[in-house]
């Protein structure tokens, strides 16, 4: 059957999952996976868009495990993303980047995927209704991972410690990943491995529809997305390579600066109009401050299955096997052009 869309073709994401499946893309398992994240997902985007009026804005007052202020949506949206993927009876281990390990879920079903996610990205913007977004990563269960999951004392139960080697798999052997953008519309961008697709929520009717596919981030393009804030903290090379984008060169226009301080939100624009978003490593944060497995691997998977580029200034984001599930990477990520050229800076 051809896959051609016609001008009155309209696709949801449901449609597509099962399309998807009927075609032999996905199995089953993972068709229903992907369904309750999406789920999670449309009630999110109801939460935020309706935070101020239901008192959701502002701090819990807990912090997490990585020392960072939660605020009230991170937690009841880690609770809505958990819930959905418990209720799929399809995920085997679930980690999210606000809970200190790893957890086992249902084991009834054969998929029994594993899941690693963000509940809600960029959550210091949600108080001023700036951009946020889900990011999530779906891998099969690996028990033959070779990571050493014990830790110092050997006091890691059997079941966390499997949770945590299943989890501590590199990006290359990701089975799907995508983001959820809250802005101004709400974005699903997802893949299967075939592709980037990217659905809007048509919010007359709650679903999810198929708005561009197969998208290709431009070989290169001349838009930055770096905390400047931090430029006394870099190291020189980098200090140079940034410099460099501020030169008018010969077409007598320099590279532009957006930072929203919203991965998700600096990341899509990055997809659609090519340039690079980075967040280095520093004298204060020595690995940057985004996580390996719920922001850098699913975005690196993303971008290059747009045809783009993740690296850590010197490797392939998706080749570096975590040895610790909240483990942080410096990321730069976006147009191949453009992160070579951070690469050759820093080599
Ligand atoms: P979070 O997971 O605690 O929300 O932190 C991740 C966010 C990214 O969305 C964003 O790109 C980055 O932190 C911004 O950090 P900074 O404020 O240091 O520029
Ligand atoms: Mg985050």
């Amino acid at each position: 059957a051809s896959s051609k869309k016609r001008s009155y073709d309209i696709v949801t994401l449901t449609t597509w999952l099962l399309k998807q499946e009927q075609a032999g893309v996905i199995d089953n398992e993972m068709t229903i996976v992907l369904a309750s994240i999406s789920t999670a997902c449309k009630q999110i985007a109801s939460l935020v868009q309706r935070a101020p009026i239901s008192n959701l804005t502002g701090v819990q007052g807990a912090v997490n495990v990585q020392g960072e202020d939660q605020k009230k949506l991170d937690v009841v949206s880690n609770e809505v993303f958990s819930n959905c993927l418990r209720s799929s009876g399809r995920t085997g281990v679930i980690a999210s980047e606000e809970e200190d390990v790893p957890v086992a879920v249902e084991e009834n079903y054969s998929g029994n995927y594993v899941v690693v996610f963000d509940p809600l990205d960029g959550s210091s913007n949600i108080d001023a209704a700036v951009s946020t977004g889900s990011i999530f990563g779906i891998y099969s269960p690996n028990d033959e991972c070779l990571v050493d999951a014990d830790d110092d004392n050997g006091t890691l139960d059997s079941v966390e410690q499997r949770c945590i080697v299943n989890v501590c798999q590199p990006g290359s052997n990701l089975l799907a990943a995508g983001y959820c953008m809250y802005s101004s519309s709400v974005i699903f961008v997802l893949t299967v491995g075939t592709g980037v697709y990217v659905f809007t929520l048509d919010p007359m009717y709650g679903e999810f529809v198929l708005t561009q596919e197969k998208v290709q981030i431009p070989k290169a393009g001349k838009i930055y997305a770096f905390n400047e804030g931090n430029y006394a903290l870099w190291d020189d090379k980098l200090k140079k390579y940034v410099d460099s984008l501020k030169e008018p060169g010969d077409s007598g226009k320099p590279y532009s600066a957006r930072y929203i301080g919203s991965l998700v939100g600096d990341f899509h624009r990055t997809l659609l109009y090519g340039g690079i978003y980075g967040y280095p490593r520093d004298k204060k944060s020595k690995n940057g401050k985004l996580r390996l497995l719920y922001e850098c691997a699913p975005m690196s998977f993303i971008v290059e299955q747009a045809g783009g580029k993740g690296s850590d200034g010197h490797q392939r984001i998706l080749d570096i096997t975590p040895t610790e599930i909240h483990q942080r990477v410096p990321l730069y990520i976006g147009s191949v052009e453009e992160v070579d050229k951070v690469e050759k800076f820093l080599a």
